[in-house]
């Protein structure tokens, strides 16, 4: 029998609504992951009323407590390290060392977070006055709504929660519905480490359920921070619609992410790194590569090397260890991946200068195990030539497609980086120190790579991007608690007298 998962509120679970989706293991169509039951508005508003309440005792847990729930956490994550992972690998599609990684991920972002229970600084500030002193506090948002995606299944939606509940808020949490299970699971062990009722809620819902819940919750003054991870137009909109209502955002969006290749560059490295960039997590990160911008004097040598590695990867069942990549991690990417190759077909000129992969020939997905029909599997695609008016080059594709380009100064690579209008992740191979600099202070980006994938950022650094790619807002490390906490600032007169500030200062 298929598991049914049913969104809580106030920790209680909901009765299942008519509307049920099943999340499908995408390496084998036939295999149903779970079922999901859809929410309803009122079940979001509700969880978002619960979490309203539960809040207040929560941020009244002494914040090292709180430390210790999320040091829980941590270790539960390790105790059920394999089962998630195989979780992660089967609902999304993810290879198994991915999926490790990614759980990883989980226990990293706990073990920063734990500790910061004690070291939720504030600071005392001089006055102007005698016999005065100043002090700021860092106080919880309150009711944080935290939408995410599939792709990180589990440790994205940790850069969010856990700093969240570290910092005393409540937490709402609306994933993906192809990665519900992974979602039930997670939120099991935060459960499990000591998060009471009500203060962590999982709704499952649709989009436009979710664009319902949030606007109903802001305008009733019951979401008070929204964390969302997706493309770059559902966050306009979701950015839009926290600013309509006084309310701010967290939005980590889309990329177009660039590699320069300088002629001074290792080759072979910046091909491993192009290989895992471009092709590892079958392209959908949004940290993964999107464009390869080559210098003119080694461009035919690098895209040669590039070419042997990507025709010598291995792709398919993602529990087999040799494998770059599995499938696409949902029908619903792979429609759109799906029609964004048939749009190329059909209007780009590169349809035959593609040098690697099937964007020339009928029917894209590779079918690399067993029937076709039964995993959504892609053929990696090079694509050469590539120029800044093509599609190819402005647009995130999600998928195992990569451009390729040539520069000749690198004040023309830094102009093509940055192009696209995204500024999420950039990365440049070059054995000089100037160029990477210059290339660092060139780019918009908000991560910046030397010698290094443009994916796999460490879980302790600021994550977060500029322009298209999110409002600058920043997860990770302590960057992410100015996204949680708010700054209280107090000031305590002890001279029994009035001092008025800027009236009565000391002069000397
Ligand atoms: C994402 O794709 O939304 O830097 C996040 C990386 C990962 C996170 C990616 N640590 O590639």
């Amino acid at each position: 029998m298929t598991r049914l998962i049913v969104s809580t509120v106030g920790g209680n679970p909901v009765e299942p609504q008519d509307r049920r989706e099943p999340s499908i293991n995408p390496s084998r169509l036939d295999d149903v992951v779970a079922e999901v039951a859809l929410a309803d508005v009122d079940t979001f508003v509700a969880a978002c009323r619960s979490a309203r309440r539960a809040q207040r005792a929560w941020a009244d847990v002494p914040a090292p407590v709180r430390g210790r729930v999320v040091a829980n956490l941590g270790r539960l994550v390790e105790a059920n390290f394999e089962a998630l992972t195989a979780l992660v690998t089967r609902e999304v599609g993810k290879t198994l060392a991915e999926a490790r990684g990614e759980v990883q991920e989980i226990v990293d972002t706990c073990d920063f977070f734990l500790g910061e229970g004690r070291r939720l600084y504030g600071q005392t500030v001089p006055s102007e006055m005698p016999d005065k002193q100043l002090f700021t506090f860092r106080v919880p948002v309150g009711v944080a709504a935290v939408v995410t995606a599939g792709n990180f299944p589990v440790a994205v939606p940790s850069w969010y929660v856990v700093p969240a509940l570290l910092c005393g808020n409540a937490v709402v949490w609306k994933p993906a519905e192809y990665a519900a299970a992974c979602a039930d699971a997670f939120a099991e062990l935060i459960r499990r480490a000591g998060v009471p009722d009500g203060v962590l809620d999982v709704v499952h819902a649709d989009g436009p359920t979710t664009f319902a819940g949030l606007e109903t919750g802001l305008r009733e003054g019951l979401i008070d921070k929204i964390g969302f991870t997706g493309s770059s137009e559902v966050g306009a909109r979701v950015g839009e619609l926290a600013g309509r209502h006084l309310q701010s955002a967290c939005l980590e969006l889309g990329g177009k992410n660039p590699m320069v290749v300088t002629e001074d560059a290792d080759l072979d490295l910046a091909v491993h790194g192009a290989l895992f960039a471009g092709f590892g997590t079958a392209g959908q990160r949004c940290t993964s590569l999107g464009t390869l911008i080559v210098q003119e004097s080694v461009l035919d040598e690098f895209t040669r090397r590039l070419e042997e590695a990507v025709q010598g990867a291995a792709i398919g069942d993602p529990t087999d260890p040799s494998v770059l990549y599995g499938p696409l991690m949902s029908e619903r990417f792979a429609g759109r991946y799906d029609s964004y190759l048939q749009w190329l077909e059909d209007h780009h000129r590169v349809s035959g200068s593609s040098g690697v992969g099937r964007i020339s020939s009928g029917n894209p997905r590779a079918g690399f195990v067993g029937d076709p029909a039964t995993g959504l599997f892609y053929h990696p695609v090079l694509v050469h030539g590539v120029r800044p008016d093509d599609k190819l080059f402005q647009q995130e594709t999600f998928g195992p497609i990569v451009g390729v380009t040539r520069y000749s100064t690198l004040d023309e690579a830094v102009e093509l980086a940055d192009a696209p209008g995204y500024g999420l992740s950039a990365a440049i191979y070059t054995t000089d120190p100037r160029k990477a600099f210059t290339f660092r202070r060139g780019t918009r980006a908000g991560m910046v790579s030397i010698n290094n994938s443009t994916s796999g950022a460490e879980a302790h650094l600021p994550f977060g991007g500029n322009g298209r790619s999110g409002n600058g807002s920043r997860q990770s490390g302590v960057w992410v608690l100015d996204q949680f906490t708010r700054w209280q600032s107090m000031n305590w007169d002890y001279s029994g007298r009035l001092q008025r500030a800027q009236m009565d200062t000391v002069t000397i």
